[in-house]
């Protein structure tokens, strides 16, 4: 299994940045523990090691502030010195609130956590193990809410401000330009500062100058009010409405409606808060002409209309209507951002690419982020894009198997940038790989159905349509059956089993087992037709067969399952042997096993079926079954080029293969000079596409 040894790799960075009771961002650069990090660290965790994920939250919520605040920053006491700004200069110590035990800053992050226990609770193999883990933190993470709807909710409608770039996690996005240039540093007074992060990281890759006078003169007002929220809410000039915070914060509200219900405890609250926010979200941070969620500057009273992929959040915090689900949709599967089979684009940049201050490589002024692109994940599964999404998926792990687990990358070449062994990187990437993992090896509980069904034999009669006819009506009913239910590879059986369309595609293939319908008038017309019948009786045996959870669930599913042609009996395996004859290598790309891993079902028209095995074969090649990974000299490759050894005799067929339908120019070069490529096979899916 060639992921284990990306996942391996990925342990390994979290196993350097672990410091015995939680994990630092990264050792050089971030040597404490930050608030949302540790959030996305333990949901890594929570796939293999769940001591430690307990440990990493319970840490983090150890530090929490007496009013609620779960503070941006947890200092190690052993590795001061190495950061800027630290608690010398934050002076926590001033505020009543701040914890006697340990040092912090005085901001917030995003509130991920509800979501993050609610993840580690669902990977937890042995949940009752977890419940008094969920006990003792759930009052903690409701605590956190109720601060930030009281402190941080001056309207009582829901919408939550930040009060620093800081707090969105996002600190220099172009978002925040509009606010913090209403700074004048030339006017205003900025206490002496030595950054740190310059030394250690390219400048070009960091924020500017001017915005860390900006970032510090907000910190100085803080300190100064004594970290007194209403003093602050009076004085501060950065006070924003963060579609990200929000959003994330929707999605915690309903994960602790969820830990409520599994520990037996009221869940009023945090239902109420979900429905609060995600209505006012809803209705007021929306431009349905620019198809994106905008941040609100809370002083100016306006939407501040910037582009990042802090807009497309609403998606993961179920926030989104279904109609501004489309619209944010459109836009992020635009040249914008990344449209599915884009050249040389990777992932969700963080900025609208086409805008003139657009940075591939500057922080979070374009680049890619591994998190940012993890919730859009999740966000595009909630709302069954699933083609984007698992695009997404792929390139979320590709980036860092080819550049390594680096902070962010770039939005072209996909190279990282900043710190390199990020601790989010890993954990968000052992996140997907066990997913990708645990599906692949999951074991069916067979059942065996004897010799032989043929399916289509209800009564003997003999058809007085003629044999062109039947076949019209074959073709007219798969076309309605495929484009009726079947999604972007995923197929609702259950309203199949009971459509019209279905009884009469019962009764139309009835009619082939005693007429020779065999007879083409071309090659590509019988091409079309073997492949269609496959696809309809692999759906057609699902159905009959009941099959709930996968193909394999039924020993000679590809061999004893048939249809009765002309007196005639076909298995899959044997339309499979029938299709060899044509030696069309696109073919196996185009036959559907009602698994995850095999391609999407498609109809064949037999008219464009040159056409459609194209794309059938392209499509293919750029999802997640194909990965082509130039910096390890390796690709790793779906199972079904092995099983179609007759098409792909040896390495080079295959990477002949591949070369002709991969996108990008990195790896299509890669593919060109080097003959020295090792091939890995990944593990297939079986899960049914139900
Ligand atoms: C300030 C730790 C943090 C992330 C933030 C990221 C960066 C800090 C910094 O690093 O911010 O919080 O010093 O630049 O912007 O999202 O949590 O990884």
């Amino acid at each position: 299994m060639p992921i284990q040894d990306y996942i391996e790799k990925a342990k390994s960075v979290l196993d350097k940045n672990w410091t015995g009771e939680y994990t630092v961002p990264s050792v050089h650069l971030y040597p404490h523990q930050w608030n949302w990090d540790s959030g996305f660290i333990a949901i890594g965790y929570s796939r293999y090691n769940m001591e430690r994920a307990v440990k990493e939250i319970l840490h983090l919520f150890d530090a929490q502030w007496e009013n609620g605040m779960l503070p941006q920053i947890v200092f190690n006491k052993k590795a001061l010195g190495k950061y800027f700004p630290e608690p010398d200069f934050w002076r926590t110590d001033l505020s009543p609130y701040a914890p006697k035990n340990h040092l912090t800053s005085g901001i917030t992050m995003p509130p991920i956590h509800g979501y993050t226990v609610l993840k580690m609770f669902e990977n937890a193999r042995e949940k009752d193990r977890l419940i008094p883990f969920l006990k003792l933190i759930y009052p903690k993470l409701i605590k956190l809410h109720e601060y930030l709807y009281l402190e941080r909710n001056p309207d009582d409608n829901g919408l939550i401000y930040i009060r620093h770039p800081w707090e969105s996690g996002m600190d220099n996005s172009p978002m925040w330009d509009p606010i913090l240039e209403r700074i004048d540093i030339t006017k205003v007074k900025i206490p002496e500062f030595q950054r740190k992060d310059d030394k250690i990281i390219d400048p070009e890759q960091r924020p500017k100058d001017i915005d860390y006078k900006r970032y510090i003169y907000l910190v100085d007002i803080f300190r100064k009010n004594r970290y007194d929220e209403k003093k602050i809410f009076q004085e501060c000039p950065f006070l924003a409405v963060d579609p990200l915070f929000n959003s994330i914060l929707c999605a915690s509200n309903e994960a602790l409606v969820q830990i409520a219900e599994i520990i037996d405890e009221d869940y009023k609250k945090p239902e109420e808060w979900f429905l609060m926010t995600a209505r006012a979200v809803r209705d007021n941070l929306f431009s349905s002409e620019k198809k994106i969620f905008f941040a609100y500057d809370y002083i100016e009273k306006k939407l501040i209309e910037v582009e990042t992929a802090a807009g497309f959040m609403p998606l993961f915090g179920g926030i989104a209507s279904t109609q501004q689900a489309l619209k944010l949709y459109e836009k992020l599967n635009s040249l914008s951002f990344c449209r599915l089979g884009e050249k040389n684009c990777f992932a969700i940049p963080n900025y609208d690419k086409k805008k003139k201050d657009f940075s591939s490589f500057n922080y979070w002024r374009g680049p890619i982020w591994i998190n940012i692109n993890w919730m859009l994940y999740q966000g595009l599964l909630r709302y069954k894009f699933k083609q984007k999404a698992e695009h997404l998926e792929i390139t979320v792990m590709e980036l860092p198997m080819r550049f390594g687990f680096y902070e962010y990358f770039d939005s072209f070449t996909g190279k990282g940038y900043g710190t390199k062994d990020f601790s989010w990187t890993a954990a968000l990437f052992i996140d997907l790989a066990y997913d990708m993992y645990e599906k692949g090896r999951k074991e069916w509980e067979t059942r065996s159905i004897g010799k032989s069904i043929i399916l289509n034999i209800n009564g003997e009669h003999i058809p007085v349509e003629d044999e062109e006819e039947i076949k019209r009506d074959f073709y007219c009913l798969t076309e309605k059956i495929i484009k009726n239910f079947s999604k972007n590879g995923s197929v609702d059986y259950d309203r199949i089993r009971l459509s019209p369309e279905y009884k009469l595609y019962q009764n139309t293939v009835s009619k082939f087992a005693n007429k020779d319908i065999l007879k083409f008038k071309s090659e590509d017309e019988e091409k079309a037709f073997w492949i269609n019948l496959y696809n309809m009786l692999v759906i057609d045996s699902i159905i009959r067969l009941n099959i709930r959870n996968s193909v394999k669930e039924v020993d000679g599913f590809f061999s004893n399952i048939k249809y009765r042609i002309n007196g005639k009996d076909y298995s899959l395996d044997d339309i499979r042997e029938i299709l060899r004859k044509f030696n069309d290598k696109r073919v196996p790309f185009a036959l559907v096993k009602g698994t995850n891993s095999s391609p999407p079902l498609r109809f064949f028209k037999r008219k464009n079926i040159n056409r459609l095995l194209e794309i059938a074969a392209r499509d293919f090649i750029r999802s997640p079954e194909v990965i082509v990974l130039p910096e390890d000299n390796r690709i790793l490759i779906s199972e079904l080029f092995r099983w179609n050894d007759y098409y792909f005799k040896n390495k080079d067929d295959i990477i002949q293969f591949i070369k002709k339908y991969v996108k990008d120019d990195i790896k299509k070069d890669f593919l060109n000079k080097n003959d020295d490529i090792e091939l890995r096979y990944l593990l297939y899916d079986w899960t049914l596409n139900g």
